[in-house]
């Protein structure tokens, strides 16, 4: 037996377009049927688009289904979208938002196993096999992060240390003496984490780590670059929600030419966020969803409002699945300053362009006599902090500058001192609007 077990589904990875058509068909007419029978939710959506279940025999007549969002979900809090009693409910998970009730998600036995199993089909796209030892520093609880890549690095052989987040200090103890080769955590994390490297001083031989599988929050391609040169390591993007099942919805290869969707278990469609219709590949528009393989809790056609592209064709890595591009950002974090259309993210890649600025940022929006200002505020990074006021104006400066001449924006820009910034160990917060307070 081979000692590196590699998880991974060649036939459904690499299958011809036809075949994943077939498939994702005849999955999608037996969950059309399931979804009619055991939720009433969804009976009456598809009632009232005059759809009965035998209707549907393909995935093309995706198109024709109604869709559900985040409200829906709210609505029917907490279970009544499952489609399976209580009794077969294994595993319970909740994102709390910032508003409201919390989203719950339902898992069987099944669904835990296909949860595995898109995780550890992500791992291996990033060469994690049974001997790495892989530490797992998102949230363990309610939040899909820490489990998720729990059984999925279980599942792949390799030795878990489930640390969960926070802790810093202890976070480096555990990567030195247990020799972690792989780091899984929300990129903003990583750059913290990089960061107390550099600042503990210690040795660069003692991080033995190659690999990072990062996700939960839109970053840049330029912050990977950030994190790369600070932890020695190839940075690779996970993606996921809870909604559709956590962390493994799609996952980069080697090649890095967008995220692989697993869809043979999750159908992706881009919409126009406004009205609604399908947009061809390569279009940015809104992710939409539907899980064509879930027990417990189903999904059809959900709107992520997470913002992207499409593309198929085969990638160099031999994977036919669909790639998505790095999400843009959700639609909710659009900020429109004075008519101009601007994510956090875009804001991100000028600032970590830049030799003297640290990952570490806010956005912050307000009106001021009718008029929306944004103001940037960064951290300088210790090499570049400096007692000189000119020295400091210069690079205050030529952010502004840099904004302004890609961006199409002008921004109040405000340095701040090294560390001084509020760190965060999941999800970062990116903006401040008091337009919508
Ligand atoms: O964040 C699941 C997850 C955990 C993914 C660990 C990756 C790693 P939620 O808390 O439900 O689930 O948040 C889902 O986070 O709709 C996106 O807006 C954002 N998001 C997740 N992954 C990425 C990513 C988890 N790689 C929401 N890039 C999603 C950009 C991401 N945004």
């Amino acid at each position: 037996m081979s000692r590196n077990k590699m998880i991974w589904n060649p036939e459904r990875e690499c299958a011809e377009r036809e075949q994943m058509h077939d498939l994702q068909s005849r999955q999608l007419t037996s969950m059309i049927r399931r979804m009619y029978d055991h939720v009433p939710f969804y009976r009456d959506r598809l009632k009232a688009a005059g759809i009965e279940p035998g209707d549907i025999r393909s995935a093309d007549q995706l198109k024709m289904l109604p869709f559900t969002t985040k409200s829906d979900l709210r609505d029917n809090y907490p279970f009544g979208l499952f489609t399976v009693p209580q009794s077969e409910v294994i595993r319970l998970h909740a994102s709390s938002g910032t508003t409201g009730k919390p989203t719950v998600v339902g898992y069987t036995r099944q669904d835990i196993d296909l949860w595995a199993e898109v995780v550890a089909r992500s791992l291996t796209m990033a060469g994690i096999h049974s001997g790495d030892t892989i530490q797992i520093a998102y949230g363990y609880g309610p939040f899909t992060g820490g489990l998720g890549l729990h059984y999925g690095a279980e599942k792949v052989g390799a030795t878990v240390i489930p640390i969960s987040s926070g802790n810093t200090r202890k976070q480096l103890q555990f990567m030195t003496d247990f020799n972690a080769t792989a780091l899984a955590c929300t990129p903003s994390y990583a750059a913290h984490l990089g960061e107390h490297i550099l600042k503990e001083g210690i040795p660069p031989e003692e991080i033995r780590l190659r690999a990072g599988i990062f996700g939960a929050e839109p970053w840049s391609n330029e912050m990977r670059r950030e994190i790369e040169n600070m932890l020695h390591i190839k940075a690779y993007d996970i993606y996921g929600l809870s909604e559709v099942i956590g962390p493994g919805v799609s996952m980069e290869c080697d090649c890095q030419h967008g995220s692989h969707i697993f869809e043979d278990h999750f159908i992706p469609e881009i919409i126009h966020p406004e009205t609604l219709e399908p947009l061809p590949d390569g279009e940015v528009g809104e992710l939409v969803f539907t899980t064509i393989s879930k027990e417990a809790m189903p999904l059809l056609r959900y709107r992520t409002r997470d913002l992207t592209r499409l593309h198929r064709g085969k990638c160099p890595c031999g994977r036919t699945l669909v790639r998505m591009e790095k999400c843009l950002g959700r639609s909710d974090d659009m900020l429109i300053i004075r008519g101009v259309n601007v994510f956090p993210s875009q804001v991100e890649s000028v600032l970590m362009e830049m030799a003297e600025t640290s990952p570490h940022y806010l956005l912050i929006v307000r009106r001021e006599n009718n008029l929306d200002t944004l103001e940037v505020r960064v951290e300088i990074n210790e090499k570049n902090w400096s007692d000189s006021i000119r020295e400091l104006e210069g690079i205050r400066r030529r952010i502004e500058h840099n904004i302004k001449s890609l961006l199409g924006i002008s921004a109040i820009i405000r340095l701040v001192e090294p560390n001084s910034m509020e760190r965060s160990d999941g999800k970062a917060r990116r903006i401040i609007d008091y337009r919508k307070q």
